[in-house]
């Protein structure tokens, strides 16, 4: 039976480095010959990228719609891509996951967090990713590197307010398991890869 491959998730607030850096990643993990894809959320698939059109740039979405949104579109990603790469032994690489429900719809939309958890059993019972990176700034210096390159989306139109409570929401998380590995993305990029690496590396001794 091949061996099972490792699925790390990329998550941190807006403008904070998670594009960038999964593009490191993908290049050490292809020099390590480690084979992987990549892949994000909302999206992943045909049905999700049209929800995450429908979720970033429709019209009017209410907070439960957002919510059950959000899960279908990971129900579908986990059928559709995540799982079968898991099963053949390719590494997973996914730009943001349930943690940022956790955080954007518990933290920034006040749904309950038992209400999240009841959606994550219900569409991923107890797959977790191996690890998570939680690119963690200052609100205010991840919307100053994102402002230099495009217009906000429905999401990313919201207070500075919600996006300080996302930030806690995801911190408060990152104490809940030791698969994360937070690092302060305030730093040059040199820094913060070096950290992801020293990450990386972690796994994949425990891998083998
Ligand atoms: N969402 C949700 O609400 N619930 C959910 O369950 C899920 C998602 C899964 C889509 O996310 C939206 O969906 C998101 C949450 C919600 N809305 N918001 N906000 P997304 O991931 O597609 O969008 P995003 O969070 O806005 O990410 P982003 O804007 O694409 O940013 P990023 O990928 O983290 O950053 P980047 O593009 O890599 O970097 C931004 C710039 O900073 C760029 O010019 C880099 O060169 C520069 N950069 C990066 N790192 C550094 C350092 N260390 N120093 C200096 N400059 C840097």
């Amino acid at each position: 039976m091949s061996k099972k491959g490792q699925f790390i998730t990329i998550e941190g607030t807006e403008g904070v480095g998670k594009s960038t850096n999964i593009a490191f990643i993908e290049q050490w993990l292809s020099e390590n010959n480690i084979q992987h894809i990549s892949t994000r959320e909302p999206g992943g698939t045909e049905l999700g990228e049209s929800l995450r059109q429908l979720l970033l740039h429709g019209g009017e979405v209410s907070d439960k719609a957002e919510l059950l949104m959000m899960f279908a579109a990971r129900a579908q990603h986990l059928q559709q891509k995540i799982k079968p790469a898991l099963e053949q032994g390719i590494w997973v690489v996914c730009d943001r996951f349930t943690d940022s429900t956790f955080a954007y719809q518990g933290g920034g939309r006040h749904f309950p967090l038992e209400t999240i958890s009841m959606l994550e059993n219900l569409v991923h019972g107890d797959l977790q990713p191996d690890l998570t990176i939680l690119l963690d700034a200052p609100i205010e210096i991840g919307m100053a590197r994102a402002a230099k390159r495009s217009a906000s989306d429905r999401i990313e139109a919201e207070s500075v307010a919600f996006f300080n409570r996302v930030r806690e929401a995801f911190l408060q998380r990152s104490q809940q398991s030791n698969r994360y590995s937070v690092i302060d993305a305030s730093q040059s990029l040199a820094e913060v890869q070096l950290s992801i690496e020293g990450s990386l590396k972690a796994l994949l001794r425990a891998d083998s």
